[in-house]
C-alpha cells in the first residue's frame, strides 16, 4: 500500500520527485490505513490458525481460565527510588541506599524470571496490563529489572515486538521505580564483543529511553572488558552496578582459583573503575548460604559502595542464601513474584518476606500487594505453557555442573534438537569436564555458551578429553569455541590453557587486547542509509542500534512487520494459538480503535496448497488465503 501511494503521488507521476521525496512527503505514509492494518492482522491470525506458531508443535488452542487482574489504588503512584535518583543523582541514591535498615528488593519478574523459566517469552501486552498497578502497589521496590539480557533479542526474533517500544511503554506507566537492565559488558545484549562506539551509544540511548540502573558484567570477570560500559553509564548520569560473577565455591579448600581474596580484589577494582553499586551475580545459584555470609561480610568490609546480590534458586537453597547474606549486611537482593519464582528463576519475594518475619531487616513491602500481583502472573503464566522449561524440582546437582539458571533449559532444548535428549546426564557431566579443561572459567552468557557448545560437540561425537588432545588437529571445533580461544570474548582469569589453545587454534594467533579496541568503530551513518532503503518509515537512532546489534534479526523483524503489521496488539492466546471457529476477540489497534475479529471457518486445502480462512471483521465477512505448510 505504501508503494501504491508512491506510484500514485502526483510528484511521482509528474516525474519531479527527488531523493528526499519520501522524507519530505509524509502523506505517503497515510495508507488506507485501518483496512491495511486489519488485513495484515487477519493474515497473521490466519497463518497461526493454519500453520501454528513458529517453533511450537501445531496444536489446538488450549482453554484458559480468567485472569485475576489486581485492583490498584486510585490516583498517582507514590514517589519512589526513581525520584531519588532524578533529584539526588547516583551519589545521592547510593547514600540513601546505605541509610536503609531494611533489605531492599529488586523485582526480576519481567526479565530474568521469565528468561529462566519461560524462554524469555513474556510479551509486552501482558506486562502492560499490570505495570501501572505494580507502580502503585509496590512503591517501595528498589528497582524493576525489566530489560536487557536475552529480552532484546527474543523480543524481535520470536515475539515480533520492538524492545525499545516495550521500554518506552513501561516507563510511561511506571514513573516511580528505577528501571534496571542487564548489560553483558562489551557484549551489550548480544553474544559477541562489539566495537566500543556501539557500547557507548547503546548505553546512552538505553538511558535516554528509561533505564536507570545498569548491571554490568563480563562473562570472564575481566574488569578491563567492563570499563567502557561503566564509563558510559556514568556519563549518562545513571547508576553503574558493576557485578562480580560468582563461580566455584569459596568454602572448598581444594578449589583455590576463585577464593575469597579473588572476589575482594575484583570488588576493589570495580569500585575503583567507578561502580556506584557492587553486584554479586550468582547466575548459576551456586553461592551456598555460609559462603554468602562470608562473601558479603568480606565485600562490605572491602568496599564503600552498596552490595546487591542476585541468585537463582536452582538448588532450592535461595532463601537461605539470602537470609545469610542479609545477616551479613547485603543492601539489596533480587527476587521474583512467587508465580514466576523458584527453580531456575530467582527466589520468591513473597517467601522472603515471610522468611524474615521478626528480623530487623525484613523488607518494607506490602505482602498483600505481592500476593495479588503474583496471582495475576499465576494466571498469565498459563499462556506460556508451551515455553515452560519443565524443571519440576529443586536440584542441588547444580553445585556439580554450575550451569547458569538461564542456560539449563536452553541447553536441554539444544540437546533435544540434536537427538541427545537421553544423554542429558552425560552432557551435564561433560559440561563440568569442559569447564575443567578450559581452566575453570566463569560461565555466564556468552562464556557459558562456549562451554555448552563444546560439551554438546563432545557428547555428540563421542569424544573424550584424551581424544581432544590426541586428535584435536583433525577436529572441526564449534565456532564459539575457536573464537573464545582467540580471545574474542576477552581474557580469562589466569589465562588460557596453552596446550588446548594451540590445538583449537590450529596456528591462528590469539589476541590479548580488548576486542572492542581492535574492532573498527561501526559506521552509524552507513547503517542509517542502509536502513533508509529497507524501512517503510523514517529511521530512528534506536533502529540503527538494533541493526548494529542484530542485523539479520532486525531485518527479519522489519520484513515481518511489513507483512503482518503490529501484532503486539493481539492478546497472548491469540498471538500464539490464533482463534477457534466461532471465537471472537477484541483487538485495540490504537487507543479508541477496536477491531472485533471472529473466526468463521478454515477451508479444506485448495489445489494450490492454500486454505481459505473466513473471518468476520466488525461484523462484515472477510476472507484470507493462507498457504498451508503443514
Ligand atoms: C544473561 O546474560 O542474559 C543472563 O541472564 C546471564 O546470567
Ligand atoms: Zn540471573
Amino acid at each position: 500500500a505504501f508503494l501504491d501511494n508512491v506510484v500514485k503521488h502526483e510528484k511521482f507521476l509528474s516525474g519531479t520527485c527527488d531523493t528526499i521525496f519520501i522524507d519530505s512527503t509524509p502523506e505517503l505514509f497515510v495508507l488506507p490505513e485501518r483496512r491495511d492494518r486489519s488485513t495484515k492482522l487477519l493474515n497473521y491470525l490466519g497463518n497461526i490458525i493454519v500453520n501454528g506458531f513458529e517453533g511450537l508443535p501445531k496444536r489446538e488452542k488450549p482453554t484458559f481460565g480468567p485472569v485475576r487482574v489486581p485492583k490498584a489504588p486510585a490516583g498517582d503512584p507514590l514517589p519512589g527510588t526513581k525520584q531519588i535518583l532524578d533529584k539526588r543523582r547516583p551519589e545521592g541514591l547510593v547514600k540513601w541506599i546505605k541509610e536503609q535498615q531494611e533489605v531492599l528488593l529488586t523485582d526480576t519478574t519481567l526479565r530474568d524470571a521469565h528468561q529462566s523459566l519461560l524462554a524469555t517469552r513474556l510479551r509486552t501486552y501482558d506486562m502492560l496490563k499490570v505495570i501501572s498497578a505494580t507502580a502503585k502497589m509496590l512503591p517501595n521496590l528498589f528497582s524493576l529489572e525489566m530489560w536487557g539480557g536475552a529480552t532484546f533479542d527474543v523480543a524481535f526474533r520470536f515475539l515480533k515486538e520492538d524492545p525499545w517500544e516495550r521500554l518506552a511503554l513501561l516507563r510511561q506507566e511506571m514513573p516511580n521505580i528505577l528501571f534496571q537492565m542487564l548489560l553483558r559488558g562489551s557484549n551489550a545484549v548480544g553474544y559477541a564483543n562489539y566495537p566500543d562506539n556501539v557500547i557507548k551509544v547503546f548505553v546512552a540511548k538505553s538511558a535516554e529511553a528509561g533505564i536507570d540502573v545498569f548491571r554490568i558484567f563480563d562473562s570472564l570477570n575481566w574488569v578491563e572488558g567492563m570499563k567502557v560500559a561503566i564509563e558510559a553509564v556514568r556519563n549518562a548520569n545513571k547508576v553503574a552496578e558493576a557485578a562480580i560473577c560468582y563461580t566455584g565455591d569459596i568454602l572448598d579448600k581444594n578449589r583455590s582459583k576463585y577464593d575469597l581474596q579473588y572476589y575482594v580484589t575484583m570488588a576493589k577494582e570495580l569500585e575503583k573503575a567507578g561502580a556506584h553499586i557492587l553486584g554479586i551475580k550468582d547466575m548459576s545459584g551456586v553461592l551456598k548460604p555460609e559462603a554468602a555470609y562470608r562473601l558479603v561480610s568480606a565485600l562490605k568490609e572491602a568496599v564503600d559502595i552498596p552490595v546487591h546480590l542476585h541468585t537463582h534458586d536452582c538448588s532450592g537453597n535461595g532463601i537461605y542464601t539470602y537470609a545469610r547474606a542479609i545477616d551479613a549486611g547485603v543492601d539489596i537482593v533480587d527476587v521474583a513474584l512467587s508465580a514466576l519464582a523458584g527453580m531456575t528463576s530467582q527466589p520468591s519475594g513473597n517467601t522472603l518476606y515471610y522468611a524474615l518475619a521478626g528480623h530487623k531487616r525484613q523488607p518494607r513491602i506490602d505482602i498483600q500487594a505481592l500476593t495479588e500481583l503474583s496471582r495475576y502472573w499465576e494466571d498469565v503464566r498459563g499462556y506460556y505453557r508451551d515455553f515452560e522449561a519443565g524443571i519440576a524440582f529443586p536440584n542441588p546437582e547444580v553445585y556439580l555442573h554450575e550451569m547458569p539458571g538461564g542456560q539449563y533449559s536452553n541447553l536441554k532444548q539444544q540437546a533435544k534438537a540434536l537427538g541427545l535428549e537421553n544423554r542429558w546426564d552425560e552432557i551435564q557431566v561433560m559440561y563440568a569436564k569442559v569447564n575443567e579443561m578450559f581452566g575453570d572459567i566463569v560461565k555466564v552468557t556468552p562464556s557459558s555458551k562456549v562451554v555448552g557448545d563444546m560439551a554438546l560437540y563432545m557428547v555428540k561425537n563421542n569424544l573424550t578429553e584424551d581424544d581432544i588432545y590426541e586428535r584435536g588437529e583433525y577436529l572441526d571445533f564449534p565456532n564459539s569455541v575457536v573464537e573464545f580461544f582467540r580471545g574474542q570474548l576477552g581474557q580469562p582469569y589466569c589465562g588460557f590453557p596453552k596446550e588446548l589453545q594451540r590445538i583449537i587454534l590450529k596456528g591462528q594467533k590469539p589476541i590479548t587486547q580488548r576486542p572492542g579496541e581492535l574492532l573498527e568503530p561501526l559506521n552509524f551513518e552507513e547503517i542509517r542509509s542502509t536502513l533508509k532503503e529497507k524501512l517503510p518509515r523514517p529511521v530512528t537512532d534506536r533502529d540503527v542500534l538494533s541493526y548494529a546489534l542484530y542485523p539479520k534479526v532486525f531485518l527479519e523483524w522489519v520484513e515481518f512487520i511489513r507483512k503482518f503489521g503490529d501484532v503486539s496488539v493481539l492478546d497472548t492466546p491469540a498471538f500464539f494459538y490464533g482463534l477457534r471457529p466461532g471465537e471472537e476477540i477484541k483487538v485495540e489497534i490504537e487507543k479508541g480503535k477496536t477491531l472485533i475479529i471472529k473466526l468463521i471457518s478454515v477451508g479444506d486445502p485448495n489445489p494450490d496448497g492454500t486454505r481459505t480462512v473466513k473471518f468476520e471483521l466488525n461484523g462484515l465477512p472477510r476472507e484470507t488465503l493462507i498457504r498451508d505448510y503443514s
